[in-house]
């Protein structure tokens, strides 16, 4: 059977970074793109080129006969291509101005140029691959940490869709079985096949959205980066530690208390995850207007952290100032450093329940602080190998909407509400469902729930 595509026109887009490197490639997707090609190679028939090859030639341009470059072309014949439809990649040699001549060839000859991310948009659309997978791809390219990567891996493998089958799969159950036992009465009545079966599997189902939604901010947390923020009293030491931390001089540091006024911000990649790291105007009483709205960002940052690195010195007994801190970091996740380790120690150490000694200025510890900040974050437990993540708010949304259709349908039986209203709630969470892998057609639900009929009940 021949493939037939959804889209008439050939796209072509340079699939590398354009910039001066060892091979650039151009890439095409559609009906034409073979003959497009053609129309532009020396060397042998592309339009004969099995699928899967690679033919060796030159682009050239036919309007003054002139070689362009010396090229290798891959041929993927629909429907054994990335969107399925047939598609041509062109590996020509690094440099700009090659890659942008031959592009514009094409484009001459009257391929379209291809929106970001359109090849992806044409393998979803051609039924190639399900939307969980189309944004994977997206996340595989934004991934600025390994963890990050994982996450995106594992989408990308299918893992949530299977997880999103199976949850449809188990709610069509539940609908066929109250359109059965309508015909074809199992159950006394109404009440006992709702309290039996449908109450205890759909309260199930629930609970397992809310885990995946749970888990859900595990990844957003690694996607976007951990707000860490460095607080204490002035003086402490939290800029040298940012600039240790980051090995740049990125903050001002003095020995006047008080340096840090405006908070600063930087990315700092720890292989598997990324830390925004904040450093902050050192708390304490002031009458000095930029320093007091100083402190006031520093209390607006501490709301907003994932992670608090509380610092002391240990070069001095901790005053009134440090206990404010340390009450205002105890209900949040915190690491309490004793910094200035290099100097005789003077901090009275029971008045802190965990914390880590380093020094900023000799860097001594600092490998310890990342691994316990790493322990910190991510819960122990998590592993996209073996567990199926949501990855964006979007698909959180659909999964939102899911459960709280659950919900209501939960309540709805509690409340003696019709049987076919509840149905019509579960049928929407199984859209809501649905609609993270882009499967929301209303055939969908009528075959799969066909197919459960003719099982023989
Ligand atoms: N001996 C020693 N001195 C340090 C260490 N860390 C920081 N200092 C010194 O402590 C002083 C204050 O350092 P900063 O990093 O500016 O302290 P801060 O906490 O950012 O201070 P504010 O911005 O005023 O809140 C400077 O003189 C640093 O050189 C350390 O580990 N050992
Ligand atoms: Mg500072």
């Amino acid at each position: 059977m021949n493939f037939k595509s959804l889209f008439d026109e050939t796209i072509v887009g340079i699939s590398t970074a354009l910039e001066k490197g060892a091979v650039s490639i151009i890439r095409l997707s559609g009906n034409n793109s073979i003959d497009l090609v053609n129309k532009v190679f020396k060397g042998k028939n592309l339009l004969n080129a099995k699928s899967h090859t690679i033919t060796y030639g030159h682009i050239y341009d036919s309007k003054n006969d002139k070689i362009i470059d010396e090229v290798l072309v891959s041929i993927f014949r629909s429907p054994r291509s990335y969107t399925k439809e047939d598609v041509v990649e062109i590996n020509c040699h690094g440099g700009i101005l090659v890659t942008n001549i031959i592009f514009n060839l094409l484009v001459e000859l009257g391929a379209r140029i291809a929106e970001p991310g359109e090849f992806t948009k044409r393998a979803f659309f051609n039924g190639r691959i399900d939307l969980t997978k189309a944004e994977a791809v997206m996340d595989v390219i934004d991934a600025e940490n390994k963890k990050a990567l994982d996450v995106a891996n594992s989408t990308m493998n299918g893992s949530i869709k299977k997880v999103v089958l199976s949850l449809q799969e188990r709610l069509i159950n539940i609908i066929a079985q109250i359109n059965v036992n309508i015909d074809y009465p199992e159950y006394d009545d109404v009440e006992q096949l709702e309290n039996e079966v449908i109450k205890p599997e759909i309260k199930k189902i629930k609970i397992e959205t809310e885990e995946i939604i749970n888990r859900a901010k595990d990844v957003f947390k690694i996607k976007s980066g951990i707000n860490t923020v460095i607080v204490g009293k002035p003086n402490v030491g939290k800029s040298s530690l940012m600039n240790a931390l980051l090995s740049e001089n990125k903050a001002i540091v003095t020995s006047v208390p008080g340096t840090t006024r405006d908070a600063i911000e930087a990315k700092l990649n720890l292989g598997t995850i990324t830390l925004n790291l904040i450093d902050t105007a050192g708390v304490r009483e002031t009458e000095d207007v930029v320093e007091k709205i100083g402190v006031q960002i520093t209390k607006e940052k501490i709301a907003n952290a994932d992670l608090l690195l509380a610092m002391f010195d240990g070069n001095k007994e901790l005053t009134e100032e440090d206990y404010d801190i340390l009450e205002q970091i105890k209900d949040k996740k915190h690491i309490s450093i004793i910094n200035k380790s290099d100097l005789e120690q003077k901090i009275d150490i029971t008045k802190l329940d965990k914390y880590i000694y380093v020094s900023a200025k000799t860097q001594d510890n600092l490998d310890a602080l990342e691994k316990e900040i790493l322990n910190i974050v991510i819960s122990k437990d998590f592993d996209p190998s073996k567990t199926s993540y949501i990855s964006n708010a979007r698909q959180l949304n659909c999964m939102q909407k899911a459960k709280e259709a659950l919900d209501i349908a939960l309540e709805s039986i509690e409340n003696q509400v019709d049987i076919d209203i509840i149905e019509l709630y579960l049928k929407d969470a199984w859209f809501n469902l649905g609609s993270i892998i882009g499967n929301v057609e209303d055939d969908d639900l009528l075959d799969n729930l066909f197919s459960k009929f003719c099982l023989g009940k």
